[in-house]
């Protein structure tokens, strides 16, 4: 498998770049600070956002599909539970729960926040947002009080997707009075490919 990832930093090129670690998927990085918004990365993504992935000359984006694709795919090590699985479907449940009720609440007040321009910025949400963020971490924060890890009881590419939303959460003042969830981001923190921001 040939795969270039187009990533950058620690936003959400980090899942990729910490699953292909973890998958010991070898990769070639196209990493610029400029690339967002670039005619060279819309060729893969088309609203020109990181991350995006070629694959075998094909275009992928949307980080969680790239690190699903990659986990499927890691030579060495199990890091996903099989298709057609229960664990799988929970997999599916957790990643839908983290873009649709956590990712989304934080990227609405990072766009009027620092990505917009000024003159199109709203700051209307960004409590309520921060309150809709907590709602969806409790319920983690819930589930991660009986169990290490979200799926199959074992760390796998579910952890990678999620622990990056809920570490945005911890840098955006958003985990007080969560300890399991900041008991499961030290586990991650723990793993030597983490690439979490730790700041
Ligand atoms: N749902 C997408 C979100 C991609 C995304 O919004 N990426 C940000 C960086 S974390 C970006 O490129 N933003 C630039 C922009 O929105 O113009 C994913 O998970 O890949």
């Amino acid at each position: 498998m040939h795969v270039t990832l187009y990533e950058h930093g620690t936003n959400r090129s980090a899942r990729v770049r910490w699953t292909a670690l973890e998958a010991g998927i070898d990769y070639q990085a196209i990493s610029r600070p400029d690339l967002i918004g670039s005619d060279e990365l819309r060729r893969v993504h088309p609203l020109a956002k990181l991350p995006a992935a070629e694959i075998d000359g094909r275009p992928l984006f949307e980080s969680t599909s790239i690190c699903t694709y990659l986990a499927d795919h890691a030579p060495v090590i199990d890091l996903i539970a099989n298709p057609g699985s229960w664990a799988r479907a929970k997999h599916d449940q957790w990643v839908a729960f983290t873009l649709a009720e956590m990712d989304a609440w934080l990227w609405n007040t990072a766009i009027n926040k620092y990505v917009l321009p000024e003159n199109q910025r709203m700051d209307a949400g960004f409590t309520q947002n921060n309150k809709m963020f907590q709602r969806s971490a409790a319920v983690l924060d819930r589930v991660l009080s009986h169990q290490p890890f979200l799926v199959e009881d074992r760390f796998t590419v579910t952890d990678i997707i999620v622990g990056w939303s809920v570490n945005w959460g911890r840098r955006t003042g958003n985990l007080k009075g969560f300890n399991n969830l900041k008991a499961y981001l030290d586990r991650l923190f723990q793993r030597p490919f983490c690439t979490l921001n730790p700041d």
